[in-house]
């Protein structure tokens, strides 16, 4: 609200959408929380889109998303990690100029295992006048996001956003029910000390990436630590508040691998996120934030973190040839 009074020409729409996703998120928190006592573990027997075996939670978190988003009437099209197409508001909900592409639940395979997840949004604004969306409304590069952010659900629950005017963390206060700003405008080092990655891909990336990695464990220099969650979100939050670097490369053994991570609900959002914390997203030779998405759940390498160290992976890669 107080950074609406920023925009003489704001409508309230924007402050209303995000109210929405906040709301959903605390939903979603609520049902995480009680996870291992609620029928909510486990697989449905579906698999989505990507292929995956999807869970319970995912479909309570994709579908918690879906109605807070319509309900909010400041949407016109979405697009979901769990669903193959966009998705619509239901008739009978009113239609905004926003779309909205989220990871309703990110890092599935830790759901059971009680380890942080997390959810991931990225909003832009219609690009053509009307009420009507086509896919091209959807296919935006980062670059045009008008906001983003994650929620993660960890030993608290927090929300982190950007609308392109530094990153602001929200540690939601459980007795009551709020977020509270508890971060605000978050400033990531221009350089860390510790790598994240799933090295037991080492042999599928490609000859820089490797040589890269390998110099981060000399010991002629001050080794960095290696962390790795397997939650994308837990991975980057702890990348955005301390420094380093996360990898997740293309797979050079298989032709048709471009990686595992999804541009549009995974990469571009904690793009936007690190560039306006001071940090750097590459796919290891073009900014995330300019890739053109020509497919809704098309996967890039990401190589998100401090600035200068994704400057030097890129630097790797470059010598490759
Ligand atoms: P989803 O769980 O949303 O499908 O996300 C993919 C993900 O779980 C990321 O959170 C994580 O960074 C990565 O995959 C882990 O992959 P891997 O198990 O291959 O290391």
């Amino acid at each position: 609200m107080e950074q609406q009074r920023d925009y003489p020409g704001a409508t309230g729409d924007f402050t209303g959408l995000l109210t929405q996703i906040a709301l959903a998120a605390k939903v979603i928190a609520r049902e995480v929380n009680k996870a291992g006592l609620v029928n909510i573990l486990g697989f449905t027997g579906e698999k989505n889109v990507q292929g995956e075996q999807v869970t319970k939670l995912d479909v309570f978190a994709h579908q918690t998303l879906v109605e807070a988003l319509e309900a909010s009437g400041h949407v016109c099209a979405m697009a979901s990690e769990e669903a193959a197409e966009p998705i619509l508001p239901a008739s009978g909900y009113p239609r905004g100029p926003y779309v909205v592409l989220f990871d309703p639940l990110d890092g599935s395979s830790n759901i059971d295992i009680n380890i942080t997840i997390g959810t991931i949004f990225s909003i832009h604004r219609k690009v053509r006048s009307g009420l009507d969306s086509t896919v091209e409304d959807l296919l935006q590069p980062g670059a045009q996001q008008v906001a983003a952010g994650y929620v993660v659900y960890g030993s608290s629950t927090m929300f982190i956003y950007t609308t392109g005017h530094g990153v602001h963390g929200y540690t939601l206060d459980p007795s009551l029910g709020e977020f509270l700003l508890s971060h605000e405008n978050i400033h990531m080092p221009k350089r860390g000390s510790t790598y994240s990655a799933n090295e037991g891909n080492y042999h599928t990336w490609s000859p820089g990436v490797r040589r890269y990695v390998d110099s981060l464990k000399d010991p002629q220099h001050k080794p960095y630590k290696g962390r790795y969650v397997g939650t994308l979100v837990a991975d980057f939050h702890r990348t955005l508040l301390t420094g380093g670097i996360f990898l997740y490369p293309a797979d050079i053994t298989d032709p048709k691998s471009s990686g595992k991570l999804r541009l549009l609900y995974e990469a571009a959002p904690l793009a936007f996120v690190a560039e306006q914390a001071g940090g750097r997203a590459s796919t290891g030779t073009e900014d995330i934030l300019h890739v053109q998405p020509t497919q809704l759940h098309q996967r890039v390498p990401l190589i998100i973190g401090s600035a200068e160290d994704v400057t030097t992976v890129e630097d790797y890669i470059r010598r490759e040839d």
